[in-house]
C-alpha cells in the first residue's frame, strides 16, 4: 500500500540569527542531510512525495491557546534584536521571521501524513519537519519546538477521523514533556517516552520525566516514561526496552494509528544524547511497531543533531517503512545493568495499570515442570560435526514419496536462495508426514550451506530431529547443538510442558489465550532470538500446531526481526490457503492483520514461561528485563 514522504522546501528557513551554542544545532542542513540521503539510497523514489501544506490556526488551536498562536504569528514582523528578546523568555528557542510559515508547514506535515494513512492512501509514512514539536506546550515554545506536530496530529486522528486509541512511542533521545503535559489525562492516547535523564540532572531537568510519572484521573497507566540514567545505550538496551515494556502495554492498548516521535539525536554520534544505538537499531524499532495498529505508522522528525547519524537513521526507518528487513544489529545483544534497572522500574511503575504486566503475579506456586539437564558434552571433540552431518544425511523414509521429495527439493531451492541472499524469505508447503524429515534436512543444509547460526521455531508435533534424540546415551542432536559452534537454537512451542532440556533446546507449552501468546512471543521467543543473532530462522508448522491465523503471521512476521529477514516457513500441505498468504504477505513486509481485543495469559501459560525464562536468563541475556542483585 505504500509509503508517505511529506516535505517541504520552506523548512529550511528557519535558523539562529544570533550566537546560542544551544541552539545552533538546530540548522536547516538537518532536513537536507536527511532527504539528500533518501535520494541517494534511492529511498525517496520509492515513496509516493507529498508537498506540505500549512496547519490552518484552527488546526494549531487544537492544542495550543489562542494566544500563544497570535504571540508566533507575530513573530514574523519582529526584527532580530526583538526575536532575540522574544526567544529569550522560552527556554532553548530562537525565533525567526519565516518560523511560523516553518511551525504550519511542520504541523501541517503531519495531519496530511495521518490523513493519508487513515484514508488508505497509503500505509505508512514519514513526515520531515522543522521546527520539530514534542517539547512544545499549550503557551509555550520549548527545546527548539513551536508548536506541537505529533500531539496536534493525535487529536485531529481523534476529531476527523473518529479514532479511540493512538499510541504515540517518542524515540527522541530528550523527555517530549509537551506530549506529556497535554494528554496527562487522556486515556485515549498512550504517551511512551524514554529520554537521557541521569536522575534529573539531564535537560529538561524535570521530576515529571521519571518512571513514576504514570499520567492522571482518567489518564493514570497512560503515560509511560523510561528514564535512561546513563549516557551509552545502544541497540540491546533499546530493543530491550520495546521487548519489555513498550510493547506489551501497546499491544494490550490496541491503537488503532502510532504516531512516532521521530528523534534521531537517541542514535550513536549525536551530541545531545551521547547514546550508542546504530542507525540499523532504528529499523528494528520501525519493525516492531508496524505490528501494531494493522501497520498504520506515521513517523514525524523530531531532533536529531548529528547529520550523517541523523540521515541514516532516517533511511533505515524509511527503508523498513517501505517493507525492506532490517539488517542484523552488529554486536553482542546484552543489555546494560542501568538500562535493566530503568526498564524494571518503568514496569513497577506500570503494573498497577496493565493486566500484561501483571503476570509475575499470578504465578506463586511452584512449577509442575522439570528441567532436564543435558549431559556435559561441551567437552567432547569437535571433529564429530562431518560425521554427524553425513549421519543426518542418510535418506529419511518419510522423504521417498514423490511429493514429499518434491517439497524438499524446493525448500532446498529456497533454502540455498536464502543462503545466497537472491531472495530474503520463502515459503514452503510439505506432506504432514514428511515435515520432521524436511525439517531435518533443512537444518542440516542450513548448516551446511553457511549458516552460522540457526533458529529453529517449531509448532505442533515436530520434535527435535526424533531418529537422532535417542543414540546411545547423548544424543547427537544434542552434541551438534551444544558444540561446536553452538549453532541451532530449537525452540519447540507445542502444547506440552516446558523445558529447557539445554540452552539450545527449548519447549514450551502453546498459549490459547491471546494474552499468553503475545508473552511468549516478547518475553521469550524474541529475547532468545535476539539473543541469538541467528543468520537464518526456520519456522516450522507441524502437525497439530493449533495457531490460528494471526498468531502465525505475528509470530512469523517478527521473527524477521533478529534474522535480517531470512526467515523459511514450512508448513503443511493440507493448511488452508489463506494461511499461506497470510505468512507470504507478513514475510514480504506486510503488517500482520491485529489479535483483537487482549485476554489476560492463563496462570500456567504465565508459570511455564517465567520457569523458561528463569533457566534460560544466564544464557540469554535479552530474556533479563531486571537487574541481577549484586551482593
Ligand atoms: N546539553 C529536541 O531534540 N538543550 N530538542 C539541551 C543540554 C535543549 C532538544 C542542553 C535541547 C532541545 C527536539
Ligand atoms: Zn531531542
Amino acid at each position: 500500500m505504500g509509503t508517505a514522504l511529506v516535505y517541504h522546501e520552506d523548512m529550511t528557513a528557519t535558523r539562529l540569527l544570533w550566537d546560542d551554542p544551544e541552539c545552533e544545532i538546530e540548522r536547516p542542513e538537518r532536513l537536507t542531510a536527511a532527504l539528500d540521503r533518501l535520494r541517494k539510497c534511492g529511498l525517496e523514489q520509492r515513496c509516493l512525495r507529498l508537498s506540505a501544506r500549512e496547519a490552518s490556526e484552527e488546526e494549531l488551536g487544537l492544542v495550543h491557546s489562542p494566544e500563544y498562536v497570535s504571540l508566533v504569528r507575530e513573530t514574523q514582523v519582529l526584527g532580530k534584536e526583538e526575536l532575540q528578546v522574544l526567544s529569550g523568555q522560552f527556554d532553548a528557542i530562537y525565533f525567526h521571521p519565516s518560523t511560523f510559515h516553518c511551525a504550519r508547514l511542520a504541523v501541517g506535515a503531519a495531519l496530511q501524513l495521518v490523513d493519508a494513512v487513515l484514508t488508505g492512501v497509503v500505509q505508512n509514512g514519514l513526515a520531515l519537519v522543522r521546527p520539530p514539536g514534542h517539547h512544545s506546550q499549550r503557551a509555550a515554545a520549548n527545546g527548539f519546538c513551536v508548536f506541537n506536530n505529533v500531539a496536534i496530529a493525535a487529536v485531529h486522528a481523534k476529531q476527523k477521523h473518529g479514532l479511540h486509541r493512538i499510541l504515540i512511542v517518542d524515540w527522541d533521545v530528550h523527555h517530549g514533556q509537551g506530549i506529556q503535559y497535554l494528554f496527562e489525562d487522556d486515556p485515549s492516547i498512550l504517551y511512551f517516552s524514554w529520554h537521557r535523564y541521569e536522575h534529573g540532572r539531564f535537560w529538561p531537568f524535570l521530576r515529571e520525566s521519571d518512571a513514576d510519572a504514570v499520567g492522571r484521573g482518567q489518564g493514570l497507566g497512560f503515560t509511560v516514561n523510561l528514564p535512561w540514567n546513563q549516557v551509552g545505550m545502544g541497540n540491546a538496551d533499546y530493543v530491550a526496552a520495546f521487548l519489555h515494556l513498550l510493547l506489551p502495554l501497546a499491544f494490550e492498548f490496541d491503537p488503532e494509528l502510532v504516531l512516532v516521535s521521530a528523534g534521531f539525536d537517541s542514535a550513536i554520534g549525536d551530541p545531545e544524547g551521547q547514546m550508542q544505538a546504530t542507525p540499523a537499531c532504528f529499523a528494528h524499532l520501525t519493525q516492531l511497531l508496524q505490528v501494531l495498529a494493522g501497520g498504520r505508522v506515521c513517523a514525524v522528525l523530531e531532533g536529531g543533531y548529528h547529520l550523517e547519524s541523523l540521515a541514516e537513521s532516517v533511511c533505515m526507518t524509511v527503508q523498513t517503512l517501505l517493507g525492506d528487513p532490517a539488517p542484523p544489529l552488529p554486536g553482542p545483544m546484552v543489555p546494560c545493568q542501568s538500562a535493566l534497572e530503568s526498564i524494571q522500574s518503568a514496569r513497577a511503575a506500570q503494573a498497577p495499570h496493565w493486566r500484561s504486566l501483571q503476570l509475575q503475579a499470578v504465578a506463586l506456586t511452584a512449577p509442575d515442570i522439570t528441567l532436564v539437564l543435558p549431559p556435559d558434552v561441551t567437552q567432547q571433540e569437535g571433529s564429530a560435526l562431518n560425521e554427524e552431518t553425513q549421519a543426518w544425511a542418510r535418506p529419511h523414509e518419510s522423504l521417498a514419496q514423490d511429493e514429499a521429495l518434491t517439497a524438499l527439493g524446493k525448500l532446498l531451492y529456497l533454502l540455498d536462495g536464502v543462503l545466497d541472499g537472491q531472495v530474503s524469505s520463502g515459503i514452503v508447503a510439505t506432506p504432514p508426514s514428511a515435515a520432521a524429515a524436511t525439517l531435518d534436512v533443512a537444518i542440516q543444509r542450513g548448516l551446511s550451506h553457511g549458516a552460522q547460526r540457526l533458529l529453529c521455531v517449531a509448532l505442533g508435533q515436530l520434535d527435535w530431529p526424533p531418529d537422532l534424540v535417542h543414540d546411545g546415551g547423548v544424543s547427537r542432536a544434542l552434541r551438534l547443538c551444544m558444540y561446536p559452534g553452538r549453532r541451532i537454537l530449537w525452540l519447540n512451542i507445542r502444547g506440552k510442558e516446558a523445558a529447557a532440556l539445554s540452552m539450545f533446546q527449548v519447549s514450551t507449552p502453546l498459549p490459547v489465550l491471546t494474552g499468553g501468546f503475545l508473552s511468549c512471543i516478547l518475553g521469550l521467543v524474541l529475547p532468545l532470538a535476539y539473543s541469538f543473532q541467528p543468520d537464518l530462522v526456520l519456522v516450522a508448522l507441524g502437525p497439530a500446531h493449533g495457531l490460528q491465523g494471526p498468531h502465525a503471521a505475528l509470530l512469523t512476521s517478527m521473527l524477521r526481526g533478529p534474522a535480517g529477514g531470512r526467515v523459511l516457513a514450512l508448513l503443511e500441505e493440507d493448511s488452508t490457503p489463506q494461511l499461506a498468504e497470510i505468512l507470504a504477505r507478513v514475510l514480504h513486509g506486510e503488517a500482520p492483520p491485529s489479535l483483537g481485543p487482549y485476554s489476560v495469559a492463563s496462570p500456567e501459560d504465565a508459570q511455564a514461561l517465567m520457569y523458561l525464562r528463569g533457566q534460560l536468563e544466564p544464557q540469554w541475556k535479552m530474556l533479563q528485563c531486571r537487574p541481577h542483585l549484586e551482593a
